[in-house]
């Protein structure tokens, strides 16, 4: 009985320790919420660029280290952009990446990482993955996009487009 109350006491402190880190690669719980595949004038980037972009959501209650996510815009090649070391998305947060055909992870001056994956999106449309080692964990396809208007997951998990984009806040539609 003793040994079992220790073994116990040891799983305890063994699942305590984790916790108390609180940053997982539970990948699983990263959805792919809005993207847009005609930039026009809704978001910039850093260099005053239009591209592309995704928007990625933590569902978790912990923070999660990306790193080795991989995001992509098809099937055929799933590792098109692997998420590198050091990106954390919190829990709860929204990140948008810059689909803009050229890799670059850069911590801007106010501390925030912008993210561009060297692939764009097509307005006639495709697809958005994310997969971790060859499994695919989300995947949205979308048809014809219009400019400005972004393509959005709802609370009822259907995808709709949507006249009032927010990229990396919770969608919102009216
Ligand atoms: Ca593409
Ligand atoms: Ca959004």
């Amino acid at each position: 009985m003793k040994k079992i109350i220790s073994l116990v006491l040891c799983l305890t402190l063994v699942l305590s320790a984790v916790s108390a880190q609180a940053l997982t690669r539970d990948f699983g719980m990263i959805k792919i919420t809005e993207l847009m595949a005609s930039n026009g004038d809704t978001l910039d980037d850093s260099k005053g660029k239009s591209c592309d972009w995704i928007e990625l959501h933590n569902t978790s209650e912990d923070d999660i280290d990306m790193s080795g996510l991989n995001l992509s815009d098809g099937k055929k090649n799933l590792a098109k952009f692997v998420f590198p070391e050091g990106v954390v998305l919190a829990k709860g947060a929204y990140m948008v990446i810059f689909c803009s055909d050229y890799e670059e992870v850069a911590t801007l001056d106010d501390g925030t990482v912008e993210i561009h994956v060297p692939f764009k999106l097509s307005a006639d449309g495709e697809k958005v993955v994310i997969s971790y080692q060859d499994v695919i964990l989300d995947i949205v396809t979308f048809d014809q996009q219009q400019r400005d208007v972004s393509y959005a997951l709802k609370d009822d998990g259907t995808w709709a487009f949507c006249d009032t984009p927010t990229p990396g806040a919770e969608n919102k539609f009216e």
